[in-house]
């Protein structure tokens, strides 16, 4: 078993290739889910899955659409270095001191009093899968099947297999890999034998999915006089002794840390971080911002690329930047990242922001087939509402066009409504200005509730809050729209998006002035379908801030213009607890995909995305099959079972029997083409 205590880990492990040929390499730029280094996958050549990965789905729907979410992320980058160069020396300087002036006070927030475990069982399906059949020891293999594998053992990671990834690109990058079904029983069954340690040294851990707690064990060092290292040393062995698998350990003066912590020794050992500030400070000098929850690929690849912040320590340095262009929360998130500060009490029950529903279907333009599919969700939403007894005035109209391009559009009313009739009346203005439109998805969400639910009783009684939000419209509409992003991982979402204008009817209405067809995924990433409000913060479930600060750092922002121009936002979809559907897979209690049964917890939030892809490819195939000639369907669609005449026939050597009974289906036939 490993133990450490003390240094920061290096950099993504995987290796880079250096190129020496001058032959054009666009899979260099090709970075998805499946490219990102997992534990496990230090001297994976990182080129070599690139290019596969790039080889295996170009020409795919799928590939337009992290082309599409790759030049959105390129224009954030541009957007944001171009805003850095018009701020003045004396802007820099104001914002400096507010950045100074927020630190001190972040600073005196630090508890050092706490010491925190994070334990993630390592590989987690996988080695259940190995304890059931032994014979799976020591060979690559994955559990899922062709279409997607939910994780990989370690053996497997060496050749770039990872969770997240379609089993047919997995298998090209490990041709023996074996394939293991999924079940969901097994899983809960051995969770269930490593909570019972848990339970042991704190009986409120926390649980964030089937392999992952946090354990607040402050009390067991101190009554047992040991530090944590001895505990989470304890608690790996005892978890062994009861399940028969292996864990990793995380010990930090708070859960944020302590969840980097355990991934920095994976599989089988620990890494512990005093409970000290100058050790604290140590460690977050040269932590590279990506191994912080909450901060994923385009918010790292902004800030690197626009600000010049590589470590969480630049956070700090950059402090001036950052509270220039971010709105108070995202800044102050940002700042607390720099100082190495995360939540050290228990995460608590969270109030619900949202509610929402929405339905994928084959693309059409039919209006009345549309504004029927409104009226069944306006209706659904009514009925969602009143079993919680909610009544909502934000209402948000959801749309995917047939090119995966999403939009929202946004309106409040000054009165609080829960009837279906007065949802679809107010969805079909909405709609209305969409339309025409060729549509594959709808949704409707329902936000800011009544007082009970964490809204204001009487929305015209202005509370002071709400007054100095209203003193800006560019403060209502962020507030109002408070962009989270659905779409891979960022935490900077795009607060420019929306204008306000008040109608005739004394709505105020929410749109986006950019023409979404001008730039597709820029809706899409702008798209909030989570919740309203900053009582949540990043995956690991960290408070960021209240909406007192974003106010505050509003008001004496002395760039208000460029921040209400620029990012916002911490990584909304991660704190997206309470969405039904946060995609077209709806993720029962937060975790479980209810089209498959694949189990991604909320801080899993590109593999969300990829996952929600892969169901939206998957359903575009089928669609396409079913509207295709039957030509067409013997030809190109039809994925013949290995046993039959046609494929028996077939020369092609591609298709291949994977070891779950399935059949190997190439890219071409699993993602529908132009
Ligand atoms: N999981 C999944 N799909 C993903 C990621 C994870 O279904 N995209 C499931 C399978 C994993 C489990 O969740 O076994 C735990 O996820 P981890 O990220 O902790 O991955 P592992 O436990 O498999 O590996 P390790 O923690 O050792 O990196
Ligand atoms: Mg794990």
């Amino acid at each position: 078993m490993e133990t450490s205590v003390g240094e920061a880990p290096s950099n993504d492990a995987v290796s880079e290739t250096t190129t020496t040929t001058t032959k054009p390499r666009p899979w260099q730029s090709y970075h998805t889910v499946y490219t990102n280094a997992k534990a496990g996958m230090e001297g994976v050549d990182k080129e070599k899955v690139q290019r596969i990965v790039y080889e295996m789905s170009k020409g795919s729907k799928y590939f337009e659409n992290e082309e599409k979410k790759e030049a959105y992320m390129k224009q954030k980058i541009e957007t944001m270095r171009s805003q850095c160069e018009k701020l003045t020396d004396s802007q820099l300087a104001t914002c400096q001191m507010i950045a100074d002036k927020k630190i001190s006070e972040l600073e005196a927030t630090r508890d050092l009093s706490k010491i925190w475990l994070h334990v993630d069982m390592d590989a987690f399906y996988a080695s259940v899968e190995t304890i059931c059949d032994p014979s799976l020891k020591g060979k690559p293999m994955a559990v899922g099947g062709m279409s997607m594998i939910s994780t990989a053992n370690y053996e497997a990671r060496r050749f770039g297999v990872r969770a997240a990834m379609p089993g047919f690109i997995a298998r090209r990058l490990c041709p023996e890999l074996i394939f293991v079904s999924v079940d969901f029983k097994k899983y809960t069954y051995y969770s269930e034998l490593t909570r019972k340690v848990f339970q042991k040294y704190d009986p409120n851990y926390t649980a964030t999915s089937l392999d992952e707690a946090y354990l607040d064990i402050t009390k067991v060092c101190q009554e047992r006089g040991l530090p944590g290292a001895s505990i989470a040393e304890e608690l790996r062995i005892a978890v062994f002794e009861e399940a028969g698998l292996t864990c990793s350990a995380g010990v930090a003066p708070n859960r944020l840390l302590a969840k980097v912590c355990s991934d920095i020794n994976k599989p089988n050992g620990q890494f512990v971080l005093p409970n000290d500030r100058r050790a604290v400070m140590t460690f977050i000098s040269s932590l590279p911002i990506r191994k912080i929850g909450g901060i994923g690929k385009v918010t790292e690849h902004i800030l690197r690329d626009a600000i010049g912040i590589h470590t969480c320590e630049d956070m700090l340095q950059k402090g001036g930047h950052i509270c220039a262009l971010f709105s108070g929360s995202t800044a102050e998130f940002f700042l607390s990242v720099g100082l190495g500060l995360g939540r050290t009490d228990h995460p608590k029950a969270q109030l619900r922001k949202s509610i929402s529903n929405e339905r994928t279907f084959s693309a059409t333009s039919d209006e009345v087939f549309l504004y029927q599919k409104l009226a069944e969700l306006a209706e659904l939403l009514c009925a969602d509402m009143q079993k919680e007894g909610l009544h909502g005035r934000t209402l948000t109209l959801k749309l995917k066009n047939a090119s995966f391009e999403v939009k929202t559009r946004a309106l409040t009313l000054q009165k609080y409504i829960c009837s279906k009739d007065e949802i679809y009346q107010y969805g079909s203005k909405l709609l209305k200005a969409e339309l025409p439109n060729s549509l594959r998805l709808m949704g409707l969400r329902m936000s800011q509730f009544k007082e009970e639910f964490g809204g204001l009783s009487d929305p015209s009684q202005k509370t002071l809050k709400s007054f100095m939000h209203e003193d800006s419209s560019s403060k209502i509409m962020r507030d109002e729209t408070c962009l989270g992003s659905e779409n891979s991982d960022q935490v900077l979402e795009d607060e420019i998006k929306g204008v306000m204008s008040i109608c005739k009817s004394g709505l105020v209405v929410l749109s986006e002035p950019h023409d979404p067809s001008e730039s597709p995924s820029i809706s899409e990433q702008s798209s909030h379908w989570g919740f309203i409000g900053m009582e949540d913060g990043s995956p690991s479930n960290e408070k960021v801030t209240g909406l007192e600060e974003r106010s505050f750092l509003a008001t004496i922002r002395p760039c208000e213009n460029l921040a209400c121009s620029l990012m916002e936002g911490i990584d909304q979809t991660a704190r997206e607890s309470t969405s039904n559907q946060p995609e077209q897979v709806l993720w029962i209690a937060d975790y479980k995909c209810s089209l498959c049964g694949v189990e991604l917890p909320s801080c899993f939030i590109e593999e969300r995305q990829e996952h929600a892809d892969f169901h939206l490819a998957e359903k575009l195939q089928k669609e396409e099959t079913a509207g295709s000639s039957a030509e067409l369907l013997a030809t190109q669609r039809k994925i013949p079972r290995m046993d039959s005449p046609e494929r028996r026939n077939s020369k092609s050597k591609k298709q291949k029997k994977s070891s779950d009974g399935g059949v190997y289906l190439p890219i071409n036939m699993f993602f529908t083409k132009r």
